[in-house]
């Protein structure tokens, strides 16, 4: 695996949030962790010494628990996945050039990757602890704490979703150890569901009767109407990413020989659905031609996709655009998706290339 440093975008040095070039993560089924997004709410990364570290798992429990690191590996078997993660935020840009997003964060195109990523099956544990059929959620909790809300990072997913085999508990990424940057000692893997309920650094579970009625889940990661403004409870709380592609090489705005052009790109279904098919035009969606599909390396990961072009010589905007196996297509406009906290942008992909007349070396 890649262990060079990569250049990333760097949008807040506190919190760290930051992205790779679109062109870092093409062509790759497994994003390097050099080259993996950093999305964080608090300024300090929490200090956990994993030999001391325990989990707590309490709630709508018949044996509410604590697990030491060890006692997680030995009680329960390691399971990996192959997993997307993606922010709600990412391709906010996108959303920023309709109407401004005072405060938030505009990312690109690189609020994504993918990982290997190993540990145990939430649902082992929570059958662990015997978990209670009547509840309806399970509240996640990190160790880390943001100045504004003053709380910590808690967010929640629904029991059911919890109990699914796919959702982990994390400790290992691109088989190697999590890095403290990814929430080490443990973190969640919720796949096909937005970033911001993979909680990293882990530090309780909790089974409930309703959502976290924390910041992170009843005011932020919500989609609400673009006339509304963000309250408690107020908009729908993001869960399941809707259909997204992107184009990742070339870069936007590259310099190509006119000619034969490779487009390459990923395809991410979300929930669990499936990518069908991705599309590519070049007369802004009047026409589109299918994109090759790569095989997926797991049904939780991105497709990766691409397309042979010819391109005249001059500026072409390339645009493409994925369906999903409920028959979810990409919409054109990120004007209709603008929404007062900037989330799933997942309007066509866009890039724009200048190829350049026969003289260029090869
Ligand atoms: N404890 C904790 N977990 C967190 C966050 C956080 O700030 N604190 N950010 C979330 C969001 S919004 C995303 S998109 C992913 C990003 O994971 P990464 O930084 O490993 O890429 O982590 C999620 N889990
Ligand atoms: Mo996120």
């Amino acid at each position: 695996m890649d262990t060079q440093p990569a250049e990333m975008t760097v949008h807040s040095a506190q919190p760290y949030n930051a992205e790779p070039a679109r062109t870092a993560l093409a062509g790759r089924e497994l994003t390097p962790v050099a080259s993996f997004y950093h999305r964080n709410h608090a300024a300090e990364r929490p200090a956990i010494d994993p030999a001391t570290w325990t989990l707590r798992v309490d709630g709508m429990v018949e044996r509410p628990a604590t697990f030491s690191l060890g006692a997680l590996r030995e009680r329960f078997a390691e399971h990996a996945e192959v997993v997307t993660l993606q922010c709600a935020g990412n391709r906010r840009s996108g959303l920023m050039e309709v109407a401004d997003l005072p405060g938030e964060t505009p990312w690109g195109p690189g609020a994504t990757g993918t990982a290997r990523w190993a540990g145990v099956r939430l649902a082992d544990v929570l059958r662990d602890v015997g978990a209670d059929p009547a509840a309806s959620d399970v509240v996640l909790t990190g160790a880390d704490v943001a100045d504004e809300p003053g709380e910590p990072y808690a967010v929640s997913v629904p029991l059911e979703k919890a109990l699914a085999p796919e959702v982990l508990l994390a400790w290992s990424m691109n088989d190697a150890p999590l890095p403290d940057a990814h929430g080490a000692p443990v973190r969640v893997v919720v796949p096909g569901w937005i970033g911001a309920r993979s909680v990293k650094w882990l530090d309780r579970v909790t089974v409930a009767d309703a959502p976290s009625s924390g910041f992170y889940q009843s005011v932020a990661y919500r989609l609400l109407p673009a006339d509304a403004s963000p309250a408690p409870g107020r908009g729908v709380a993001l869960g399941p990413i809707a259909v997204n592609a992107d184009v990742l090489s070339p870069a936007d705005g590259a310099e190509v020989p006119a000619g034969s052009v490779r487009v390459a790109g990923y395809a991410l279904a979300g929930g669990d659905r499936s990518v069908v098919r991705v599309d590519v035009s070049t007369d802004d969606g009047a026409t589109w031609t299918e994109a090759e599909l790569a095989p997926q390396a797991s049904r939780w990961s991105w497709r990766l996709w691409h397309h042979d072009l010819d391109l005249p010589a001059g500026t072409t905007r390339v645009v493409a655009r994925a369906w999903d196996s409920a028959g979810g297509v990409q919409p054109a406009d990120p004007a209709e998706l603008w929404n007062p906290k900037g989330y799933v942008n997942n309007s066509w992909a866009r890039v724009t290339l200048h190829a350049v007349p026969g003289t260029m070396e090869r």
